[in-house]
């Protein structure tokens, strides 16, 4: 029984029909990589296609959590089910990061219609950049037509696994600083809707005034005819939310009639499967790279009986193409 539980095609089932827990199993195979994760991959891939994903980004403690919590409770509102992936830069699962997380998520943790998720971007293999895209396509392939990705504008790594959504919300804070830290992490080209949120606070009006300034600056801001709106939210409230939900559905409604929705996804696969390949062939490269018939080319490459060239030809022939 216990066995059985662990089969990804039961695991699938159970998910599709809900279970939540099942889901979470899926998800960890995904993240443990390898096989498993290679079952589960082909297993929900063809189940896939439906979802709508949206990233939220921004600095550190920008509100992306709370904001993310209120656009759930929208997306919910209008009765369907939603996953939110939130990707931690550096805390590992049982971090206060994501237990602060489940706080602010915490409208939502016992509705069977919302799924929440915490994954680290270290210590698993293939790094975030390949286990992220994987965990969407499971949410996706179990049923979840809205996913919400919330991950933290740091790193390349992090703004380019943000980027693979389909509309990318970038928030930030008032106060100057904050829009010009975004224009510095990449953020700016990324964003499909700009949310100045905490307008509580003193100085969001100039900090909306501000990135329009730069929207008019930058002519090739967002995609073919699209100028991201800039939207005041005060997350803790949910002033502002309903506003952002409308700039979401319009963006997607631009995706779609625009083509570019489709032109979009196919470029993201492009990259995904340049990273997959890119995977594979690292893992056949240190497979090559020893053992005894390793060992006797390298010799003769010291021995200058043959030049590094020729080995490589001669170690990748040994493997066929
Ligand atoms: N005044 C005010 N505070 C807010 C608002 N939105 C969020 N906060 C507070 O800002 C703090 C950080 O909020 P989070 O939602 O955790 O921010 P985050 O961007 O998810 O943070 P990390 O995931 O740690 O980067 C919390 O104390 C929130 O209550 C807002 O609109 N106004
Ligand atoms: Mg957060």
């Amino acid at each position: 029984m216990a066995d059985q539980t662990r089969d990804p095609a039961a695991l699938v089932d159970a998910a599709v029909g809900g279970d939540r827990g099942a889901l979470a199993r899926l998800l960890s195979a995904v993240e443990q990589g390898g096989d498993q994760a290679r079952a589960v991959g082909q297993l929900t891939y063809p189940r896939g296609g439906s979802a709508y994903v949206v990233g939220i980004t921004g600095a550190p403690g920008a509100g992306k959590s709370t904001l993310t919590n209120a656009v759930v409770g929208t997306l919910r509102r209008g009765g369907e089910r939603v996953a939110v992936l939130a990707i931690d830069p550096s805390s590992p699962f049982t971090g206060g990061a994501i237990l602060g997380d489940r706080v602010r998520m915490g409208d939502h943790t016992l509705d069977e219609g919302v799924f929440i998720r915490s994954m680290a971007t270290r210590g698993h293999l293939g790094g975030l950049a390949l286990a992220a895209p994987e965990a969407i396509r499971v949410l996706d392939g179990v049923g979840y037509p809205w996913i919400v990705l919330e991950t933290v504008g740091v790193g390349q790594v992090e703004v380019e696994v943000v980027g693979a959504a389909d509309t990318v919300v970038v928030v930030v804070n008032p106060g100057w600083g904050d829009s010009v830290q975004a224009n510095k992490a990449g953020l700016m080209e990324i964003a499909d809707i700009f949310v100045v949120n905490k307008a509580d606070r003193p100085g969001a009006a100039d900090t909306r005034r501000d990135l329009e300034q730069m929207l008019d600056l930058s002519p090739v801001a967002g995609s073919g005819g699209w100028r991201p709106p800039v939207v005041a939210t005060t997350a803790t409230t949910g002033e502002g939310v309903d506003a952002l939900r409308q700039a979401i559905t319009a963006h997607r409604e631009h995706l779609v009639t625009t083509g570019e929705l489709s032109q979009r996804r196919r470029r993201r696969l492009d990259s995904e499967l340049h990273r997959i390949l890119a995977e594979r062939l690292r893992e056949r490269a240190a497979s090559l790279a020893e053992g005894s018939r390793f060992e006797q080319v390298r010799d003769a490459v010291a021995d200058r009986r043959l030049d590094p060239w020729s080995a490589t030809d001669e170690l990748l022939g040994a493997e066929g193409p």
